[in-house]
Formats: structure tokens, sequence, C-alpha cells
């Protein structure tokens, strides 16, 4: 299926990198504490535009946060995560997606999918569940993502519920399992599993993409296909999607069993993945409320006695963004920030603020979102020992001179 095999540990590669690495440092996003990332280097991989690279082997790169200027995040400044090194450039005339454990085993080819089942589209956010982990206090393992583990894309492909209805769905089926072309480079390492509920699979807005903002998916994520579940953490998300099975037990693999978990009750989370639940804990399930200032950095400059605006994203689990706040005197007082066009109830949401024309001296400023649900982000975070969940109310401080 693989035309050839690109370790990324490959001498070519690293030769590659090395030349076209900028040795360009970036701050990465403000807020994250000395001595985790405080500057990292930005770089392009083949395709993409220079990115925050947090790790090389396997790939992790963040977006700078100036991309989420806009609701739709560009493919070549999406963020790129991968948990194993051995990433194959997958051949799209010779890929093909399997469908087993049904009553109507099915192979597809990228053909087929594009033919056979009726193409949709969604606007969704991918954001990891461990976004903003370098911001974790006390400070975590695990990648230290500032601010940029996220984005937000028009994805164009099949429903999965038709993929599975065609497969036959069994009766006894609780979950489906999702496989990946990419693979380890010690055998020894888990492959990279995952499952979802059955109830989550079959959901209108869970589909096999094949296009992102209207172009064919970049290698980097998941090429020719990959799955979306919108709302959900894109732990889920599986790129180069090989293999959908059925199956009538819960998905005991390392990355449902052990990993992407967090304790039950923790966090406001009413989507329920009941069949991976513990006394304890549960699989990490929908996005928590949040949004991000993307107009201007911490401690950046603005014009003493200019009128002054702000702005950013704002998104959650698909409950929908009821509204965003601005405070300027530390959470003391909050007023309505305007809302940009509605994108649908996956999508980032932009809003603007006007600061009037303000004097010189510093200026802190706070955004807040809440969602149709009435959950708003949090002033500290919720401690987790994988940092997930990050959706602190973010504080900038301007510098009005
Ligand atoms: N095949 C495959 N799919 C994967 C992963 C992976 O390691 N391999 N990582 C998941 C995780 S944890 C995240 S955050 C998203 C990242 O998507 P992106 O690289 O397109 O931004 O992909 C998901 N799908
Ligand atoms: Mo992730």
């Amino acid at each position: 299926m693989m035309d050839r095999r690109s370790l990324l540990a490959g001498a070519a590669g690293l030769a590659t990198m090395r030349a076209s690495a900028a040795l360009a440092m970036a701050p990465v996003s403000p807020g994250v504490p000395a001595g985790v990332v405080d500057n990292a280097p930005l770089e392009a991989l083949p395709g993409k535009k220079p990115l925050i690279k947090l790790s090389y082997r396997p790939p992790n790169f963040e977006t700078p946060v100036e991309y989420f200027r806009d609701a739709i995040t560009p493919n070549d400044a999406f963020f790129v995560r991968y948990h194993l090194a051995d990433i194959p450039q997958v051949d799209a005339a010779k890929w093909s997606l399997k469908i087993g454990g049904g009553a109507n085993p099915l192979t597809l080819t990228l053909d087929d999918l594009k033919r056979d089942y009726p193409a949709v589209e969604v606007t969704a956010v991918c954001q990891c569940s461990g976004n903003r982990r370098g911001l974790s206090q006390p400070h975590v393992p695990g990648v230290e993502w500032g601010y940029g583990a996220m984005g937000n894309a028009r994805w164009k492909g099949a429903r999965l519920k038709d993929i599975l209805e065609k497969a036959g769905v069994p009766k006894e089926a609780i979950e489906i399992v999702f496989r990946g072309a990419d693979g380890a480079v010690n055998p020894k390492t888990p492959n990279f599993v995952k499952s979802l509920p059955i109830w989550k699979a079959l959901d209108e807005n869970t589909i096999v993409a094949y296009e992102m903002n209207g172009a064919p998916l970049p290698h980097w994520n998941g090429f020719p296909a990959r799955l979306i579940a919108p709302g959900w953490t894109a732990t889920y998300w599986m790129k180069h999607i090989t293999e959908i099975s059925f199956s009538d037990k819960p998905f005991d693999g390392f990355w449902m069993k052990s990993a992407y978990r967090v304790p039950l009750g923790l966090f406001p989370s009413t989507d329920r993945f009941i069949s991976q639940e513990t006394p304890a804990n549960t699989p990490i399930t929908e996005m928590m409320v949040n949004s991000l200032i993307t107009s201007h950095a911490d401690g950046a400059k603005a014009r003493a006695g200019a009128s002054l605006s702000i702005g950013g994203v704002a998104w959650d689990s698909g409950r929908g963004v009821a509204r965003v706040e601005v405070s300027t005197d530390d959470g003391k007082s909050w007023r309505e920030a305007t809302l940009g066009p509605d994108l649908g109830r996956f999508s980032f949401r932009t809003f603007s603020f006007a600061l009037g024309k303000p004097r010189r001296g510093k200026l802190s400023v706070m955004a807040r979102a809440t969602n149709k649900a009435g959950q708003t982000q949090v002033s500290t975070a919720i401690f987790n020992p994988p940092g997930y969940h990050h959706n602190v109310i973010q504080k900038i401080t301007l510098d009005i001179a």
C-alpha cells in the first residue's frame, strides 16, 4: 500500500530539515513558563510554513498564534501531531480503507469513497487534548504545547454512518475501532489505534474526510483520508486511516486503556464513553469551552490615544459559543464582545472588542467564552497529570506608549 516509508530519522530527512530550517526563534506563546519552551525554533516541514517545532521525531509542530486571526486555519500552517515516527507517504492510487467485522465487509478505494457516498462538509476545530500543556503548573511531562495545538478547517468527506451502514452494523457492536498507516519504529511500541463509542461513530457529523479547506489533505494532516469527530479532542481524528472495524467489547489497546484518560467527574463533560469507563476514569471526550486572543501577543505595544480593538477566536464542543466577554480590570467587570460570522457550531467563532483610546501605561486584557450550555472558562487550571483540557481564561498585558 505504501510507496516508500519515509522515516523522519532517515539521514536524508535530517539533511533536508537542517537545510530548510530557518534558525529563527519565535516566542512560543504568552504564559508558557520560562525554562519550558520559552523559545522554540520555527521550522518548515515539507509542504508546510515554518511552524513551532516542539519535537522532531515524531514530528510535533504547533501553529503560531497569528494564523488564528482568521476563523479558518490554512492547511500549510495547520499544526502537526504524531505519536509514532514511522510515517509513510501514502500513494492515493494504492490506498484502501477496509471496514471489517460487519455483515458486508468492504474495501474502499479513494474513488469509491468519493463516488459511492454523498459528500458532506463540516467546519470543525481539531484540537489536541494536550493543547496548552506547557502552561500546566505544576509542570507535567508530554509535548509542551503552547496555544497552537489546534486549528479549524472545512472538512469534506463521507459520513462514517453511511459507510458503517453499508458494511452492516452488527447488533452487538458497542465500539468502532480505527487504525492508520503510521507505526512505531520500535516494534514493541503499541500502534496508535483508537475507538469511538458507536453513538459517536453514527453521529451525522462524524466523517471520513478527504478534503480540507477545499484541497486534498496535506500529508502531515492525514492524506489521503482521516476521521473527523467534531466536538471531540483530536486524539480520535485518525490520520491516514486504513482500517475501521466493529467491536463487541471495549477496545483495550494502550492508547485507549492507558492514555488519553481523565478522572471521572473532574471536568464538566457530558459526552459519555461508557464502555471504556472505569470507576476511576474515562477516556477524554468533548472539548471544553475556550477562547484565545489572537490580535495581540502578551506584551505587545499599542499607541496611546489611538483607537484600539482586540480580537480572537472562541470555540467549544458544538454546543455553540453563546458569548465572549472582555475584562480590562483583572476580571472584576466584564463587557460583551462582538461575535463574528457563525460558521457552524463546531467551528472557531471570531470575536472583537473595541477598547477605546487607551492612555499610556500597562493595560491588561482578559477574554472569557461561555457556551450555549452555560459552561465557561476556568480561572485556575483543573490540574490533571497528563495536562489535558487547559481552558484557563487568558490574560495579556499591552504596553500602551
Ligand atoms: N494516524 C494517526 N492519527 C492521529 C494521530 C497519530 O499519531 N497517528 N494523533 C492524533 C492526535 S493526538 C492529534 S492531536 C491529531 C493531530 O492532527 P493533526 O496532526 O492533523 O494536527 O491527530 C490524531 N490522529
Ligand atoms: Mo493530541
